[in-house]
């Protein structure tokens, strides 16, 4: 039966819902959510703006989208079946193994039939009268439901630069997560790439092996590591199989689900050929290890963070022949691992390859796109394609497209204005019955990890809720000033929080988002869980249930 049917406020008209749960979004965290509400009993819809189910893995099909995470600490943790059913071929797979992986979850559990595809939703209201939520989708089409869970991702709202005629380029251009399906050959092509983050370094590296020339528009360097990936081999893959209890405790207990953690040592407790011994093995080893791996004091201590980045600057010299080339690739404004560190393969090598040349926009800024390519302060160049690997509205700017209004129509965007306010990045007081899977303030780091563990969160409020006829839950003003205290807390004294980053909420290509805000937990995935675990232990008192 389903909740809104049973339960109803006393004496009020029983409410019309068309569903018990709007779920926007259908990547991993709604497909995971549908299973999980299936099986309470709940009806519910996911509206999912694509054409098919995956999320951020259906949206970044750029060339040389890929993990980089472990593939076999990424997949979901669930289903013990499912884990021997699916073999990942490579150490970090690549963009198309994940959204077949993920088709293949949506038809075990025959998914699609829930979900509609082609359904931007384009506003959400709260009716307190009916204790539950109005969506209406871009095609004007209105869906009543109790409870509305936001699926829709840290980084799915693409942000393209504000640059003057970026409409004018009379040849192809996309952004990296607007990427076409049909394949796109470089043969021959003059290529532009702007943006040198995650995205990028991976865009770079895969389409040099085939432009006829490419040019790089970098603005900020990035300190970036080598991947390493490999297949997996069959040997490999019959000791993965039979070790995934242990790969996902081992997620479990590491300080971003990670398969790496830092290590307990600080930077100046070994010896200096201790440390080069211990990076040169990180250097060399395979995934996020130098990032999240490495020294405990790696991210807090000055020092410390110059002696890592000045060996990575090393390297960096090492791989790239040309020394201006070199120095121009070395950040000069932020220290190793205050970003998110792109991990590459043969990315420095790349600079080597005599149809490859880097522009430094602080140098030569560019001025304006044109018909025929990029004009920057020095020269014009001419493009037959142009990349834009320029980012995303990070955390909030997903919610932000959304027009969500809560209790007496206060709109999300405006509650959020100086920054997002939430109970553990699930809830928003002033907006009940309204639960964010990975809203801002979650734990990231290994992402599914992170889905699994709010969707089961969500699932039991929920559960909860219907064993004790509620109908209403709203996070406690007073639980949002605790747990954003918190939030706080774990911020300080972070070098992360001194650098402009989609981490600390800052992009310049959008309005109102130039200033840094501590837009991230940074707390470790075990102390947020606990925080969590002890919310719904004490009976949800941060919650106002009725
Ligand atoms: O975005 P970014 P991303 N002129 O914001 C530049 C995840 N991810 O898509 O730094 C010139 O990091 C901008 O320059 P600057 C991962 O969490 C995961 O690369 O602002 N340049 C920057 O270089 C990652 O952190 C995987 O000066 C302009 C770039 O565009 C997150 O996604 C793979 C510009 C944007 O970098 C975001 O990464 C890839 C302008 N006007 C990404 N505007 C996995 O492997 C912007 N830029 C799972």
């Amino acid at each position: 039966m389903s909740l809104a049917a049973s339960d109803q406020v006393a004496g009020a008209p029983r409410p019309r819902f068309d569903h018990d749960a709007i779920v926007i979004g259908a990547g991993m965290s709604g497909l995971y959510q549908l299973i999980r509400l299936r099986e309470l009993g709940l009806g519910a819809v996911v509206f999912e703006a694509g054409t098919g189910v995956g999320g951020t893995w259906y949206w970044n099909r750029y060339p040389g989208a890929r993990f980089d995470s472990e593939s076999y600490s990424y997949g979901y943790s669930f289903d013990p079946e499912l884990l021997q059913e699916w073999s990942w071929s490579e150490h970090f797979a690549p963009q198309p193994e994940t959204l077949r992986y993920l088709n293949r979850v949506a038809d075990k559990y025959d998914l699609r039939r829930d979900i509609r595809f082609r359904s931007r939703v384009a506003a959400a209201q709260y009716d307190e009268v009916a204790r539950g939520w109005t969506v209406t989708l871009e095609d004007g089409s209105h869906h009543a439901c109790r409870f509305l869970i936001t699926a829709i991702g840290v980084l799915s709202a693409p942000t393209w630069p504000r640059i003057e005629g970026i409409g004018s380029f009379r040849g192809q251009s996309w952004h990296t997560a607007r990427w076409p399906r049909e394949p796109v050959d470089f043969a021959g092509k003059r290529v532009a790439v702007i943006g040198t983050g995650a995205t990028g370094v991976q865009t770079i590296q895969e389409v040099a092996k085939t432009a006829g020339h490419l040019t790089v528009f970098q603005r900020t360097p990035n300190w970036c590591a080598p991947l390493h990936n490999r297949p997996i081999t069959e040997e490999e893959q019959r000791r993965i199989k039979a070790s995934y209890p242990e790969i996902f405790r081992r997620c479990q207990e590491t300080f971003s689900c990670f398969l790496h953690t830092p290590d307990p040592r600080g930077t100046f407790e070994v010896t200096p050929e201790e440390r080069e011994a211990f990076w040169e093995r990180l250097y060399a080893s395979p995934g996020f290890g130098i990032w999240v791996g490495n020294f405990r004091d790696m991210l807090t201590d000055r020092a410390a963070n110059r002696e890592i980045s000045e060996f990575i600057a090393r390297k960096i010299r090492q791989r790239v022949k040309d020394p201006a080339v070199a120095e121009k690739l070395i950040p000069k404004c932020h220290g190793f691992g205050t970003k998110r560190v792109p991990l590459e393969t043969n990315y420095y090598e790349v600079y080597n390859q005599p149809n490859v040349l880097l522009v430094d926009c602080r140098e030569t800024p560019i001025e304006r796109i044109t018909p025929t390519g990029i004009r920057t302060s020095e020269a014009e160049h001419e493009f037959d394609i142009i990349i834009y690997a320029t980012g995303f509205d990070a955390l909030t700017g997903a919610f932000d497209r959304i027009d969500i209004r809560g209790r007496d129509g206060l709109a999300l965007k405006e509650k959020w204005a100086g920054g997002a306010r939430t109970l553990a990045g699930m809830l928003v007081d002033g907006f009940p019955n309204m639960f964010m899977l990975l809203g801002p303030h979650t734990a990231l780091g290994n992402i599914p990890r992170s889905i699994e563990y709010n969707v089961d969160w969500v699932t039991a409020l929920l559960r909860h809720m219907r064993e004790h006829h509620l109908t209403f839950a709203e996070a406690r003003p007073e639980a949002v000033a605790a747990w954003m205290a918190h939030v706080m807390a774990c911020a300080e004294g972070l070098l992360t929080f001194e650098v402009d980053s989609w981490m600390t909420g800052v992009n310049r290509n959008v309005e109102g988002k130039q200033t840094r805000t501590i837009a991230r937990y940074a707390g470790s995935a075990p102390a947020y869980r606990a925080w969590c675990d002890a919310v719904a232990a004490e009976g949800y008192r941060a919650l106002t249930l009725a």
